[in-house]
């Protein structure tokens, strides 16, 4: 048995019992897809994830790609282009694809579902697979010409990059100095250096690749706004067969040596450095390149969320397996008796506290995401929440920088907790843990950092969004205390005191974001509170989907569940209620802390840190 632990009987219960997704795909909605399908799909994405797809893991990791100098070559280890090649032809990228290039229209949910299968069984391996994804957004934003590329490049394989960072710009991407300087053939020939870029090459896996380049063409302003999007080929192509010919001069000049995700190529990229110049040709014909640029990154910050809470997940579960067979101590309820029967360590409590904790974000995360994905198709929108094609849209933009920032930070957290389980075997490369840790450490740095989500979560998707998101979720929540099942009532009086905790943090930051107007200072107070307003909204959310599947799960066990999925059904309504009574509690303490915010810290001289 590998690594790899798929939940598949959670995901099943998030898109039937809880999304009610069956409503849909059995009347046809999906075409041929129906919740038979579905479930077969998942049942044999599991095996693939949990066996081929696992198997060069740790491996890779040991053993990661290599960089050559010389011939600005990457080299793929034999054991993972065993993997990347079981995943391309898999194919289950196209799930969700634009039917233009050739994809399977399927409900966003079930796609994102999907992936987290794929990628947390071996995230590194993933890194070779981007180009599905920058595909559809070139077919979607592409000239004619460029749409015919996307669907071509797809057909035979060609993988790709998103490229925005450089040495000086990172969280702030306008400050890029990359240029583009128009030809007389209509393209352009791209300068600069990148640095940080996934999978900036791919080695012999794929014929060819493309990167999606923001650069500022000359005279074009400062700022995001003065950037522009380049299609780059690594190899330059007939426009017409797409047969790759010539090399394009973009080359990679160094391989990053890190922390996780040993072999997930992260490049860096030079642009027309030597006689070859990088010719580039520009996205759709218009300079809107950071608005295009979002397009890709929305999907990446949802990926990089489904992968924090997947990780997460695979962690509870391994840690789970060891804590059930690990012999250790006595009964906490018999101390004083040395001759006392040893227990394995699910017996005691503070192991208890952390599977429970563990349990709770893992499901609690991965129903956030759910819900999330919902908002990206209108019909299931409507179905799950009411909201009109419109609302649904703002809601998924709302709830993006929860799933990235929270997930990212609450997996990396939790999964502490995880290795705790183990002891010091958890330290041991023995045990997948050690690499979960090392390869979720990324997911709240690139895709924006967190305190980079947090910003976005109250500045555009709250204030610019005059709340309108926030306040159809906000309803959503509410009616779901109306409605009192006669259930849980402890656990809904705290959901209940949260809410309102929430609220007031809300209302605090606000008031400090409006005297920012006057008082420029005063936004410090904001910047000093987002982040701890995210995590708070993050969790209000868990608990308000945690509660909602344990409503779902205590009503099946006091009708005619079937008695295989009792254990499952006890553990969702026992994960509510620890999470609601350990964690809402915290809600309150970060609502006075925010009222109590001060900028003093903001003053404290360099030098005294
Ligand atoms: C990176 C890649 O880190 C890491 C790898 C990820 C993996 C890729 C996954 C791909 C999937 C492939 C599948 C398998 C792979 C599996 C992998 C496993 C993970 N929404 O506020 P303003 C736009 S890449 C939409 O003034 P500033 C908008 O057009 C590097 N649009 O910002 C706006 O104009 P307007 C990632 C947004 O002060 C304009 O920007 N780097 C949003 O100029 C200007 O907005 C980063 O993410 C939004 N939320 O610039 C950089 N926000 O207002 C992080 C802005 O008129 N830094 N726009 O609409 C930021 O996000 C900054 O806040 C900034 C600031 C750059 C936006
Ligand atoms: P900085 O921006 O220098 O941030 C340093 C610290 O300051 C952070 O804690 C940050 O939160 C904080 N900070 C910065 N600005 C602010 C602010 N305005 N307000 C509050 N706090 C702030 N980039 C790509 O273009 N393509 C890729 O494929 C890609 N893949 C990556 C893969 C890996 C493994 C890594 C490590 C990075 C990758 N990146 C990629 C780059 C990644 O997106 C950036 O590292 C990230 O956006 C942060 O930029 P930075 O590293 O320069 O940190």
């Amino acid at each position: 048995m590998g690594h790899y632990k798929a939940n598949v009987r959670d995901i099943e219960f998030n898109l039937f019992e809880v999304l009610n997704l069956d409503k849909l795909l059995d009347t046809g909605a999906y075409g041929d897809l129906d919740s038979d399908t579905v479930r077969r799909l998942l049942d044999e994405v599991k095996h693939l994830a949990e066996g081929p797809i696992a198997e060069s893991f740790a491996e890779a990791d040991r053993n990661p790609v290599a960089f050559h100098p010389d011939t600005f070559a990457v080299t793929v280890p034999d054991p993972l282009r065993k993997t990347v090649d079981v995943v391309h032809e898999a194919g289950w990228y196209r799930l969700g694809m634009p039917a233009g290039m050739d994809g399977t229209a399927a409900p966003n949910a079930l796609m994102w579902a999907i992936s987290e299968l794929i990628i947390c069984a071996n995230p590194a391996a993933s890194f070779f697979n981007m180009g599905p994804l920058m595909g559809s957004v070139l077919y979607e934003l592409g000239n004619d010409e460029q749409k015919r590329w996307a669907r071509g490049g797809f057909e035979r394989g060609w993988q790709a990059t998103m490229v925005l960072t450089e040495p000086d710009a990172g969280s702030d991407v306008g400050a890029g100095r990359t240029r583009a300087v128009p030809q007389p053939d209509g393209s352009w020939h791209i300068d600069g250096v990148k640095r940080f870029i996934s999978g900036g090459d791919v080695g012999d896996t794929a014929e060819n690749m493309f990167h999606l380049v923001l650069a500022r063409p000359e005279g074009a302003g400062p700022g995001t706004k003065g950037l522009s999007l380049f299609y780059v080929p690594k190899f330059l192509f007939d426009p017409e067969t797409l047969e790759p010919g010539e090399r394009n001069g973009v080359y990679v000049t160094g391989l990053e040596h890190k922390m996780g995700l040993k072999s997930s190529p992260t490049c860096e990229l030079t642009f027309g450095a030597t006689a070859v110049p990088a010719k580039g040709w520009l996205v759709g014909d218009v300079h809107n390149g950071i608005a295009q640029m979002f397009k890709v990154i929305e999907n990446a910050r949802m990926t990089v969320g489904v992968k924090s809470s997947g990780t997460l997940s695979t962690g509870y579960l391994n840690a789970l397996e060891y804590a059930k067979t690990r012999v250790q101590g006595a009964d906490l309820t018999r101390l004083a008796d040395k001759a006392a029967p040893r227990v394995t360590i699910t017996h005691h409590p503070d192991v208890r506290r952390s599977l429970a904790m563990q349990k709770a974000y893992a499901e609690g995360l991965r129903a956030v995401y759910m819900y999330t994905a919902a908002h990206q198709n209108a019909d299931v929108a409507q179905l799950v929440s009411g909201a009109d094609p419109e609302t649904a849209h703002r809601v998924d933009d709302l709830l993006l920088p929860i799933v990235k920032g929270v997930g990212s930070e609450r997996a990396y957290q939790l999964l502490t907790e995880s290795l705790q389980v183990f002891g010091g075997s958890g330290y041991l490369q023995d045990y997948p843990i050690e690499q979960y840790i090392r390869d979720a450490k990324i997911d709240s740095l690139y895709e924006g950092t967190t305190a980079i989500q947090a910003q976005d979560f109250f500045f555009r998707k709250i204030i610019r969004d005059r709340g309108v998101a926030l306040n159809h979720v906000n309803a959503q929540i509410s009616a779901y205390l109306d409605n009192d099942t006669g259930r849980f009532a402890t656990e809904r009086a705290l959901l209940r005191t949260a809410q309102a905790d929430v609220a007031a943090m809300a209302a605090t930051l606000t008031g400090f974001a409006m005297a920012g107007r006057t008082e420029p200072t005063e936004l410090y107070n904001v910047g000093l509170g987002s982040v701890r307003f995210l995590m708070s909204v993050g969790d209000l959310l868990i608990a308000w989907r945690l509660l909602v599947q344990a409503d779902i799960a205590a009503a099946a066990l006091a009708s005619d569940a079937d008695p295989r999925d009792r254990h499952f059904y006890q553990g969702k309504v026992a994960a509510a209620s620890f999470f609601a009574k350990n964690v809402l509690p915290e809600l309150t303490a970060s609502r006075n802390i925010l009222a109590a915010i001060d900028n003093d810290i903001m003053s404290v001289p360099e030098a005294a840190f």
